[in-house]
């Protein structure tokens, strides 16, 4: 089976409008209309349109980090799918673990954000990881285990080819630890195989899983040669122009 990479920029809480323009541009003149790789950039909401704005006829897509699962009403502060839908998001990260430590998004909410995603026609990029203390403990494929099942509850396996799975060991997420290439297969080939229990096989066989963590043009190369790591949501690397496009390029 194979499948198209994919390379997603979480850009979390940086860059004004203007400033996520630039960069998107200049990402754009670069790889704008490679078809090699798929390529997301998620942006704050606030640069949401003038992002989309930028990469008008690029082959590059739109997402975003978060959503409410409710459609409209009393929620300040929060947005829709089908508000980030009317501004071409295409994906939308979810359940990242800066959402699920600082916020409080639990497994059950994450749940109902993905179903909501899917009904909309968003693609979710569902977050999944273990802490530190969870790997020492032994305990990695047990608490990522009880983050997929939680988290596709419902989820039917028609729908299911439209979520990507993103697996970001908490440990590495911007302290510029990396997963060793074997810490990471071993951990994305067990997802694979849960989500052929969850589904079908092949539908798992179509799925993409994403490593996050502190990914860069150096660890790249050797994280995208294995099996089952399908591309990279990306941190820090992706709030540079030179450094994303050597990741883009890297899973060319
Ligand atoms: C990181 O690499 O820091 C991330 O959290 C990507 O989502």
């Amino acid at each position: 089976m194979i499948r198209k990479k994919l390379i997603a920029g979480n850009w979390k809480m940086n860059k004004t409008s203007g400033e996520a323009a630039d960069l998107v541009k200049d990402i754009v003149a670069e790889v704008g209309r490679s078809n090699d790789v798929d390529v997301v950039v998620c942006p704050p909401f606030t640069s949401l349109e003038s992002v989309g704005k930028a990469l008008d006829g690029s082959s590059i897509k739109l997402g975003a980090q978060n959503m409410h699962p409710e459609r409209s009403g009393a929620y300040t502060g929060e947005v829709s799918a089908e508000m980030l839908r009317s501004l071409f998001a295409s994906y939308v990260i979810l359940g990242h673990s800066e959402r699920r430590t600082y916020f409080g998004d639990t497994d059950a909410f994450v749940n109902q954000k993905v179903t909501a995603a899917l009904k909309a026609e968003l693609k979710p990029i569902l977050c999944v990881g273990e802490t530190l203390a969870e790997r020492e403990a032994g305990s990695t494929l047990k608490v990522v285990q009880t983050q997929l099942e939680a988290g596709l509850e419902g989820v039917t396996k028609e729908q299911a080819t439209s979520v990507v799975i993103a697996y970001e060991p908490v440990w590495a997420i911007g302290t510029g630890k990396v997963a060793t290439t074997e810490q990471a297969q071993e951990v994305h080939a067990f997802i694979r195989d849960l989500l052929g229990k969850l589904f079908t096989p092949a539908v798992a066989g179509k799925m993409r899983i994403l490593y996050g963590g502190s990914m860069k043009p150096s660890n790249a190369p050797e994280l995208l040669a294995q099996t089952d790591i399908d591309g990279g949501l990306i941190g820090g690397a992706a709030l540079e122009a030179r450094s994303f496009v050597d990741l883009i390029n890297a899973a060319a």
